[in-house]
């Protein structure tokens, strides 16, 4: 389509001249399912005309991590998650659920008492076990595979724990329970460890320990979720083929989980704005876009039957995490879908292969 000017390109596609581009879950539909992290408020209007027409699976962005389901002790936020459930179901769309454990986003009250006092690993235990078994409970059937326990792994160090709370009141063993109680609620589920940075030669054989560390014990672990927070600069194709090879030599699935491609170099942590953090779309950084997703889609391709999802994060460049991380207020542009929710021009060779 890049062979016409735009307004042309348009023109003959209104008028049939030219064929629309295909939408991805019809391209991939031999495949695996293409999904997308969504909040409520996506899902109406042209948001969500879009979400029907291009994805077949959802995933509640925020709305079902620990502090934003489970705020206060004796209190669930259903409204929201409900909400993208039923989407799906009305819709006809898989739902993958985010995240049951994670140190991030997770509320005060889980790890201390009434006085404030940190809680001893029995209680600890017991509050991700009610938690786990209510929230994987209450979509039972629905949920066909579940973020169990996200970033588990440090970035640095030899560790292959993050030093998280759980980590630290529990010990290693409160990811198999995580794994143990998402399986008794809902058998059938496939169950995910999830991270980011997993082409990192590094910090991927400390997740493939930990993994292989569960296998053995039989831990009802089925996938691991590579996030797929990636950039036009990184992974190699060579570094993202190792991670899927190297995961599912241990019977795993693997799914990308959360899929952008930021138009700014990789960082992991937050930090202010500089000067120097301007958003210059040059025709080489979206020459370079168009080039990574291509690559990135024929590599999931190639890896049919062991990749079984490719979820985005977010729905299009009009709003993205990554607008607010890890700078905060720095625009990014790392979507198929553009600010005015139009496939970007490289889109028809992500769908016609
Ligand atoms: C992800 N962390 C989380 O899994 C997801 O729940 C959240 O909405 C956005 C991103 C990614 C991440 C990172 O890329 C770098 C450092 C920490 C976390």
């Amino acid at each position: 389509m890049q062979k016409f000017p735009l307004f042309l390109a348009a023109v003959l596609v209104s008028t049939g001249v030219m064929a629309q581009p295909k939408a991805l879950k019809d391209a991939y539909k031999d495949f695996f399912p293409v999904g997308v992290a969504v909040a409520p408020r996506n899902l109406t209007g042209p948001e969500a005309e879009l979400i029907v027409k291009q994805f077949n699976s959802i995933t509640p962005e925020n709305a079902m991590k620990m502090g934003p389901i489970h705020p206060e002790p004796d209190r669930y936020a259903w409204e929201a998650p409900d909400a993208i459930v039923a989407f799906a179901q009305q819709h006809g769309m898989k739902v993958r659920g985010h995240t049951l454990c994670w140190h991030n986003q997770t509320p005060k009250w889980f790890f201390t008492d009434e006085a404030g006092k940190q809680v001893s690993r029995e209680v600890l235990l017991e509050r991700l076990k009610q938690h786990i078994t209510d929230v994987v409970g209450r979509y039972k059937g629905r949920i066909y595979a579940w973020d169990v326990v996200n970033e588990a792994v440090p970035d640095t160090g030899t560790g292959i724990y993050r030093q998280s709370k759980f980590y630290e009141i529990i010990g290693e063993d409160y990811i198999e329970k995580a794994f143990e109680y998402a399986h008794a609620a809902d058998p059938a589920a496939k169950l995910f460890y999830n991270d980011y940075n997993t082409e990192s030669s590094g910090k991927r054989e400390k997740i493939f320990k930990l993994l292989q560390k569960l296998k053995e014990k039989n831990v009802p672990v089925h996938g691991v979720g590579l996030q797929g927070h990636w950039s036009v600069y990184e992974p190699s194709e060579a570094a993202l083929q190792e991670s899927v090879s190297r995961f599912a030599s241990l019977g795993l699935a693997v799914q990308i989980t959360e899929l952008d491609v930021s138009v700014h170099a990789k960082e992991h942590g937050r930090r202010e704005k500089t000067a120097a953090d301007k958003t210059e779309l040059t025709p080489e950084i979206l020459a370079r876009q168009a080039a990574q997703y291509e690559m990135l889609f024929r590599t999931f391709r190639k890896n049919r039957g062991v990749i079984t999802g490719v979820t985005f994060w977010n729905v299009s460049d009009k709003t993205t995490w990554l607008d607010n991380f890890p700078v905060r207020g720095r625009k990014d542009y790392p979507l198929l879908f553009d600010e005015k929710l139009q496939p970007k021009e490289f889109f028809p060779k992500i769908v016609d292969f």
